[in-house]
């Protein structure tokens, strides 16, 4: 899996370097890079950003720097015969979710993404409208409510697809058990978890669980996933 992502502050980007995604990048699993776009800019303050047409608040990211940055990047295949996805994280697009996760994870080795981050009151349309004639574009948003750039969206949505990939998490690591992946289609919340000591400040671990009786642990298991689905969520299970 290859990520490219295009940002006015790809520092921002850097954490992936740790934690699970960084081990994943170490070990050739995914590969990384990242690009400033100022670097294609022209001008001594290298713009990115002008006034909207039709007037109204905020900036709009000038088209010129993203199509330069696009060119560059799909020069540059991480590896031979790959098509590119453009992901562009907007609060007005399409709803990420555990299935978009799935559904990007299962290309694997075959998969390459391109975001670009946007930042401002997001980037000229004709920039997605130019790179649907060349690639798949997906505007997404990973909820609803209005983050500053697409940045931190990013790592959201990086993190959630690098972990279902294969060899990524470790041996007795699972994601079947994971919220939204259990039950039959993905509605329900993960129950409470415990570990020893079997007793803390008084409060114990429900005896079911060491009962070692698996069947009735799976039971008790669902039923908890189902109450707090229910007391957090009942919109997945209306
Ligand atoms: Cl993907 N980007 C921005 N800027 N805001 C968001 C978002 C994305 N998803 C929810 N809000």
């Amino acid at each position: 899996m290859f990520y490219d992502i295009v940002s006015i502050f790809p520092e921002y980007l850097e954490p992936l370097k740790l934690s699970l995604v960084g081990k994943a990048l170490d070990d050739g699993l995914i590969g990384l890079r990242l690009w400033q776009l100022r670097d294609f800019t022209h001008d001594r303050h290298r713009t990115v950003d002008d006034t909207p047409y039709g007037g109204g608040p905020g900036m709009v990211m000038k088209p010129e720097p993203w199509g330069e940055a696009l060119d560059a990047i799909l020069a540059a295949p991480p590896a031979p015969g790959l098509t590119p996805t453009l992901v562009v994280p907007t609060p007005n697009g399409r709803r990420f979710t555990q299935r978009t996760a799935e559904e990007w994870s299962a290309r694997a080795e075959q998969g390459w993404f391109i975001f670009a981050c946007g930042r401002y009151e997001g980037i000229d349309s004709r920039v997605s409208e130019w790179a649907r004639g060349v690639m798949p574009v997906e505007e997404v948003s990973i909820g609803d409510y209005v983050l500053p750039g697409g940045e931190s969206a990013v790592l959201v949505m990086i993190e959630a697809v690098s972990r279902l990939l294969p060899g990524v998490l470790g041996n007795g690591e699972s994601v079947t058990d994971d919220s939204f992946s259990i039950g039959e289609d993905g509605t329900l919340l993960e129950g409470p978890v415990f570990t020893k000591p079997p007793e803390w400040r008084g409060l114990t671990v429900p005896e079911i669980l060491v009962s070692g009786h698996h069947g009735n642990i799976r039971r008790w298991r669902r039923e908890e996933a189902e109450l707090r689905t229910q007391r957090m969520r009942p919109d997945l299970r209306p």
